[in-house]
């Protein structure tokens, strides 16, 4: 998920201390984005010799590594290529083993970096196990690794182009990824390939280019550089080694051919995000899914992963025009709004790998052990704080409906005030984006002493919540920057959904239930896609009707309980206006005093088995003179009178995570209306790491 940069230069003469800065500063550049550990691949003194540098930790600890190494730091080189990565765990804790480059063998034969998570890796690895090869590291990457090394071994038609065998390991993996490799077998080359993870290329010339693209070169045509291509519907390749001889065609691109034929000095610069290219070059060049560039000799080529898709047959080069700070949030101008509009892909990294929607089986790698002695558990205890409570809030009326397990929510630091009794045969769930948490880890080393399984939801790998737990799930959520949680609460709220579906896999009354939430969460992306193509209208709420006003209360029952008191917090704490959800079943005994007609009101009404009843708090309002503005569901026709928020329709208990998602804009909108600073509001931190 998080951060490559890799730089090639070509007949412009670099020492090894220059190119090392590069790829630091790039590094540096891509620190925004949340990192645990950072690394870089280099070219050593020998040829075919790399020397690898990872480090846990920031670019700076990096940085202080390198400078205690013993190389040679004035040796020059006039091309070469080199790889760096700051990586946020998906797999594996933080350690210097699972730092990126990943490589193939001892003898660093093939190193990657790589971002997104790599599906498919456990059978991978298996695979390649079998066959003799030997793993060192946790992560998913490095079957990726040693799965080049296998096909460099296996199929020596591979051996004339690195292109051929990228694509013959690409073919074999699935997930989402951003990949760089580099090879001693290729020296002086990258091949660089995406399928669902952002990739970039600046391109940095003395001369103008020829043209201002590069043209795409499909499998099968001239230029194409192999034949060697399992189609997608060939056999795996782990199966059966393909067998074509491979011809080599080479076409210079266009962009880059000299007036005279003589090689031109180039720089490039692979990135997964803009800013760590922008002080080399404004020349750039994105790359689309299934695209693999490679670049040799100074020149860049663009090939795809399978043949016959009906893509451009080119890629622009264009010219950045941007600040720094605008390209770290791409289109967005704030975290906290970028990571609301990420919430239809963070979703489906929760799931991925994880549901699997045709036969309805959802497995959770981390609890598979742990579920017979869940199941044996007299209660379940949710504890967890803020963001993370609404979740637990969120999800524990379907946990019971689906286990028949009682479940207890508790906010961290008002059960620990409590001292409340806790048993062997309790299971307790502390829940946390980032797993530093201060209370929620007292919480739970409580727990741990008094002998209860500990189950962690937490967003960060290698966080203390996740190690000193006994199982968990990882949301995969991707890093948060934002002080205001969002992305981590629908991800939070799909994982406890996930544990709970999980446990209650083997109840066969629930067998309809579960397929009904499972057919809802496939499609939930698109769903919540829709209410972010709603954001207009939000925004002219928060600027006309709820613009000045010092207070909004936000009511609903039932599963939509937690989406008032989340929504209420969003408000709160970026907003600064003063906002309360508030159950509708407790109005009568006495939040009914504040309401009149000045008092602003939001009411969830979006249908499900509790409507009449919400309909009757609707009455109990209106009657004092309220003019709520409903939530309701997109084609509700009973609200002909009053200002609305529409939104489609899912399952009951998975409603609220489409519910959110306005309250969230709206919250967003109304902190921009007063002029805060939404990504760091008074008074609060990230993470609270102090009780
Ligand atoms: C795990 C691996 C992943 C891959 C996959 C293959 C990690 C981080 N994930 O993903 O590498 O091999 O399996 O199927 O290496 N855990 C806690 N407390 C927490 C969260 C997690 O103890 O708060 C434990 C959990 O019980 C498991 C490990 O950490 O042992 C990884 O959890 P996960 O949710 O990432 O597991 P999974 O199966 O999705
Ligand atoms: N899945 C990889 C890992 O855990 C890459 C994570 C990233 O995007 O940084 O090592
Ligand atoms: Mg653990």
């Amino acid at each position: 998920m998080c951060g490559i940069f890799a730089y090639y230069n070509s007949l412009v003469e670099k020492d090894r201390k220059t190119i090392i800065e590069v790829l630091l500063n790039g590094l540096a550049r891509l620190e925004y984005r949340g990192y645990d550990s950072a690394g870089m691949g280099i070219d050593g003194d020998k040829p075919g010799e790399v020397i690898l540098f990872k480090e846990v930790g920031k670019v700076a600890q990096l940085r202080k590594l390198i400078s205690e190494s013993k190389v040679d730091m004035n040796k020059t080189f006039d091309t070469q290529c080199a790889i760096a990565h700051t990586r946020w765990a998906t797999h594996g804790p933080p350690s210097p083993v699972n730092c990126h480059p990943l490589r193939s063998d001892a003898k660093n034969e093939f190193i990657v970096v790589h971002n997104g998570i790599v599906t498919n890796s456990t059978e991978l690895r298996l695979v390649l196990q079998k066959r003799g090869y030997r793993f060192e590291s946790e992560t998913d990457t490095e079957a990726v690794a040693v799965l080049s090394k296998y096909v460099w071994d296996s199929q020596p038609e591979t051996h004339s182009d690195f292109t051929t065998l990228v694509k013959a390991v690409l073919t074999e993996l699935e997930g989402s990824f951003a990949f760089v490799f580099k090879s001693v077998h290729f020296p002086n080359e990258i091949v660089t390939a995406r399928r669902g993870s952002p990739l970039l290329i600046g391109v940095k010339t003395q001369k103008k280019l020829k043209v201002d693209f590069v043209d795409v070169e499909f499998a099968g045509e001239p230029g194409e550089a192999n034949i060697a291509v399992p189609a997608s519907d060939s056999k795996s390749l782990l199966a059966v080694p393909a067998s074509s001889g491979a011809k080599v065609f080479r076409t210079q691109s266009r962009a880059f051919f000299s007036e005279d034929g003589v090689p031109e000095p180039i720089e490039f610069y692979v990135a997964s995000d803009a800013s760590a290219v922008i002080e080399h070059t404004k020349r750039v060049l994105f790359l689309e899914d299934d695209d693999i560039a490679h670049i040799a000799h100074g020149e860049l080529h663009i090939h795809r992963l399978r043949r016959g898709d009906n893509k451009s047959s080119t890629r622009l080069i264009e010219t950045l025009d941007l600040e720094l700070a605008e390209i770290m949030k791409g289109k967005f101008d704030h975290f906290m709004q970028k990571e609301i509009y990420e919430q239809p892909e963070s979703v489906i990294n929760t799931m991925r790998g994880r549901v699997n929607f045709d036969n309805h089986v959802v497995t959770l790698g981390g609890l598979r052990q742990f579920l017979p002695i869940i199941r044996r558990g007299r209660r379940i205890v949710f504890c967890a704080c803020g963001t993370s409570y609404h979740s637990a809030v969120a999800t524990r009326a379907i946990f019971e409906e689906l286990t028949e397990i009682p479940v207890g929510v508790e906010l961290a630091s008002d059960f620990l005030d409590r001292k409340t009794p806790i048993f062997r045969d309790d299971v307790c769930v502390f829940i946390s984006q980032s797993g530093e948490t201060a209370d929620t880890i007292l919480a739970l080393r409580y727990c741990l002493e008094r002998g209860a399984l500990c189950v962690g939801i937490v967003n960060t790998v290698g966080s203390t919540l996740s190690r000193e737990t006994h199982c968990g799930v990882h949301i995969n959520a991707g890093p948060e920057i934002g002080v205001a949680s969002t992305k981590a609460y629908t991800s939070q709220f799909i994982a406890l959904l996930m544990f709970a579906l999980v446990l209650s896999e083997d109840r066969i009354s629930m067998g309809e239930r579960r397929k009904q939430i499972i057919d809802g969460l496939h499609e939930l992306p698109g769903q919540i896609k829709r209410v972010l193509e709603g954001d207009k209208a939000l925004q002219d709420l928060a600027r006309t009707t709820l613009a000045n006003q010092r207070s909004l209360l936000i009511m609903g029952r039932g599963y939509q309980n937690a989406t008032c008191l989340e929504g209420a917090l969003k408000i709160k704490e970026i907003s600064y206006m003063h906002s309360e959800g508030i159950l509708a079943g407790e109005l009568k005994h006495g939040p009914l005093a504040l309401i009149d007609e000045n008092m602003p009101v939001i009411i969830v009404m979006t249908r499900d088995s509790l409507f009449p009843k919400v309909q009757s708090a609707l009455a109990q309002i209106t009657a004092r003179k309220a003019q709520p503005i409903i939530i309701c569901n997109e084609d509700e026709e009973a609200f002909p009178k009053f200002k609305t928020i529409r939104v489609p329709k899912t399952v009951d208990c998975l409603q609220g995570l489409i519910n959110i998602v306005p309250l969230q804009l709206l919250s967003y909108h109304l902190a921009i209306k007063n002029g805060f600073d939404v990504d760091f509001p008074r008074n609060l931190a990230k993470s609270v790491t102090t009780e």
